[in-house]
């Protein structure tokens, strides 16, 4: 499926401090034929995108490291130089006061700092042993011998690892151990690329152990911009020679001196950005890879450098379970040296005072199951497309616009039960009747009375589409003979929660409210008032990078098709109350898991995080899952109970449930199915899309909700997102997505997207004339 598409700065970015030159290094690399295809992968997977772009590793052959090294002496890099000063300045307050025993350097420097940082652990005797990581071993070997000589007592144990890679220190090693990651390289990986990277440092550590990170930060944007634009020319020549090094390896014919440097600073996005710019159309050969056509004015992108705030920087190491011991400051050219500490993972859910949680084994058990059963690990590929979706309406007293009796609604759908074969049964989990149709679609009720249609998967989306348009037409019509109206928005927009009541009493529902109601109005609302509609997809040959792609798409889908404004007779404010309310219900169970490391183990935290509902007393407050484990409170058999409780806007179930539409009117069923599925389904869109919608962003789900597209960031990414995924539909083929389906779509996005609009403009100006 998803060709896994590797950021700027992914996270196996071969990436050095400016003094760790290896001059070989991408000779060395290509020799041997596995890692020249993974040159060739690279290469072509990042020129396919939308986007063109090469990973910065690239860079560091012996002409591309000497260039670097020459940039950290320009007088216009300041980067090298601030981090000096402060090494300097701080670094035997450090050692005297932590005394760590070793240094593991990331990105290893045989350089400059490396010596600053070792001398001072000398003075205050504590150097032990020196373990520089690195991917190159012949690098890291030419360093050991250096620094043995100058350090005779020193233990110099090179660990020869991908940064990529779990890290796992020597188990000699002397403890305290102080890891490093030097020179700002850390700018180099995007968000959610730096945080696993941080993981993993954090992942290696041992209580006592510190962290040691150089991070530039924003500052006046004309400095920053010299720093890569630098008046000889050294980052310009430093910047084309990747394209040396690709004529060289791949045998490409790049005409490089064509190719003009550009690295302005994106203020808003806090990053410079290397490209290199075509100056005039070109066809480039790329053997392996075939021929590329690069317009005039065209870019590839070639590296971020992303510049910090402390806020960001906190949040970063945050994200990674590290708090910050210590922050210096070079003033002169701000750039920040920060002492972290580990820190164990916070709770989700604030717990007072220490509590129990599971012990390893068991949690390994759960992540095992999550990898296999919810994310289905090695079980897809990249051909299986089915998709699925469930759609709900609202029913309402055509007069009154009072929610519709259920006993009353139920009588409507055994009409069309009747008139279409659908047999009838009991739901055992709603303690109410539900309907099967002859080919295995659903129809139940949900706590409000609405009432939801499960479409089966299908491999054709249109199918899917006529089956959903017909299905609910017809009951709508139906419904509309006995004076019921079907709503199809995401929150009823007249009653107020007050004026409702549960109409399933099943013990699961029952036990739902009082939960929620012990947390807020927003549970109730949810239960009773709203309508979505789900898709379903498959989890194909890369679930994670589904997984992530969906999660990232999901505040896009909320603010495009958002048209939920309104709710008792007032504007909201939020353009989706829907999913405003579903967020807000328990905190603990709902949103985003965005952890690029390892959904799996990410998605287990999250589920033990949640507080029980279906277990445990119903009389005491709801306590995390992982806690009541823990206390013997509930099973470890409760847990698949559990998770049918979370309600992420991605949920993993052996496929991916992405639960983030308010509910359309049919005409618009196509709409949503083609954006998701154009993108997910269809390889090149897909990475495309993952480009388009950079790192991950915890705030913008919440912003999607409340703005929907008048958020200008989210209104231009969505238009761009709709093209790959008219790409992806129309490349998808007829019998996937009919034509008049791709037109339908179109018409969509001309109505709404084009004009910065989603149906909730319509509704809001329905109320204000
Ligand atoms: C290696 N890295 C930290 C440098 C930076 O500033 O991001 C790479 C560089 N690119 C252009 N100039 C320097």
């Amino acid at each position: 499926m998803t060709d896994p598409v590797p950021t700027e700065g992914s996270a196996n970015t071969r990436v050095r401090s400016d003094e760790s030159w290896n001059g070989t290094d991408a000779a060395r690399a290509t020799d041997d034929a596995a890692a020249r295809d993974s040159l060739t992968s690279d290469v072509r997977r990042g020129l396919a995108r939308a986007q063109k772009a090469l990973p910065p590793k690239y860079f560091y052959d012996r002409v591309g490291s000497e260039l670097f090294e020459e940039i950290t002496r320009l007088p216009e890099y300041y980067l090298t130089r601030a981090e000096r000063r402060l090494l300097l300045r701080w670094m035997p307050e450090l050692a005297q006061r932590y005394r760590p025993r070793s240094l593991l350097e990331l990105g290893a420097g045989s350089g400059e700092k490396t010596r600053i940082i070792l001398r001072a652990m000398r003075e205050h005797r504590s150097a032990d042993s020196y373990v520089p990581l690195d991917i190159s071993a012949e690098f890291l070997e030419e360093s050991a011998v250096r620094l043995r000589e100058e350090f005779p007592d020193l233990t110099v144990a090179p660990l020869v690892a991908d940064l990529a890679d779990a890290i796992i220190p020597p188990s000699t090693i002397a403890r305290p151990v102080l890891f490093a990651f030097l020179g700002s390289t850390i700018g180099n990986f995007d968000s959610g690329d730096a945080t696993a990277l941080l993981r993993r440092v954090r992942a290696a550590m041992q209580p006592g152990d510190l962290f040691l990170l150089g991070a530039d930060l924003h500052k006046d944007p004309a400095r920053i911009e010299k720093a890569y634009n630098d008046p000889r020319g050294v980052t310009a020549e430093f910047n084309r020679n990747v394209l040396r090094v690709l004529n060289r390896e791949l045998g490409a014919d790049f005409e490089v001196e064509s190719f003009s440097h550009r690295a302005p600073y994106l203020v808003d996005e806090r990053r410079v950005e290397m490209h290199l710019v075509a100056e005039r159309d070109q066809l480039v050969t790329l053997p392996g890879i075939g021929r590329i056509r690069f317009a005039a004015g065209e870019s590839i992108r070639t590296e971020i450098c992303c510049k910090y705030d402390r806020e960001q920087i906190e949040a970063l190491l945050g994200a990674a379970d590290f708090a910050i011991e210590r922050w210096w400051e070079d003033g002169a050219d701000p750039y920040a040296l920060v002492l972290a500490r580990p820190v164990p993972r916070p709770a989700r859910v604030p717990r007072g005072g220490p509590t129990p949680w599971p012990g390893r084994a068991v949690i390994h058990r759960l992540e095992r199951d999550a990898r296999e059963h919810l994310f289905a690990l090695d079980c897809g590929t990249a051909e299986d497309r089915r998709i699925g979706a469930e759609v709900e309406i609202l029913l309402v007293d055509a007069t009154t616009r009072a929610p519709a009796p259920l006993e009353r609604s139920l009588e409507v759908v055994r009409r069309v039960a009747a008139r279409r074969s659908w047999t009838e049964s009991r739901s055992l989990k709603a303690a109410m009747s539900e309907f099967r149709t002859p080919h295995a679609g659903r129809i139940t009720f949900e706590p409000g009375g609405q009432l939801e249609y499960s479409a089966p998967p299908s491999l054709s989306l249109s199918e899917l589409a006529r089956d959903l348009e017909t299905t609910i037409d017809d009951l709508s019509s139906t419904f509309a003979e006995d004076g019921i109206a079907s709503v199809s928005l995401g929150i009823d927009p007249v009653t107020p929660v007050e004026q409702t009541t549960l109409q399933l009493h099943a013990e699961r529902y029952r036990r739902m409210d009082r939960h929620f109601n012990s947390i807020g109005k927003f549970g109730a609302r949810m239960m009773r008032q709203t309508a979505s509609m789900q898709i379903c997809l498959d989890v194909g040959d890369d679930p994670y990078t589904r997984f992530a792609l969906l999660e990232r798409l999901s505040p896009y889908v909320i603010a495009i098709f958002a048209n939920s404004p309104i709710y008792a007779a007032k504007a909201t404010g939020h353009m989706s109350y829907r999913a405003h309310a579903w967020r807000t219900l328990d905190p603990s169970r709902t949103g985003l898991i965005l952890d690029g490391a390892d959904p799996a183990v990410a998605y287990t935290r999250f589920a033990l995080d949640a507080r029980t509902i279906l277990t445990g007393s119903e009389h005491e407050a709801a306590r995390p899952f992982g806690e009541q484990l823990a206390a013997g409170r509930c099973r470890v058999g409760d847990w698949t109970t559990h998770l049918t409780t979370l309600f992420p806007e991605v949920r993993p179930r052996g496929y991916f449930e992405l639960r983030s539409c308010d509910a359309l009117v049919s005409e618009w069923f196509v709409a949503p199915l083609a954006f998701v599925a154009g993108l997910v389904y269809h390889a090149p869109s897909a990475g495309a899309a993952l480009e388009v919608l950079g790192a991950p962003d915890p705030g913008l789900l919440a912003d999607a909700g409340r703005c929907g597209l008048a958020d200008p960031k989210l209104a231009s990414r969505a238009r761009d997102l709709w093209r790959l995924a008219r790409e992806g539909c129309v490349a998808l083929g007829d019998a996937f997505v009919a034509g008049t389906d791709v037109e339908r779509m179109d018409e969509y996005v001309r109505r709404f997207t084009m004009r910065g609009r989603s149906p909730a403009h319509d509704s809001l100006d329905s109320i204000r004339t």
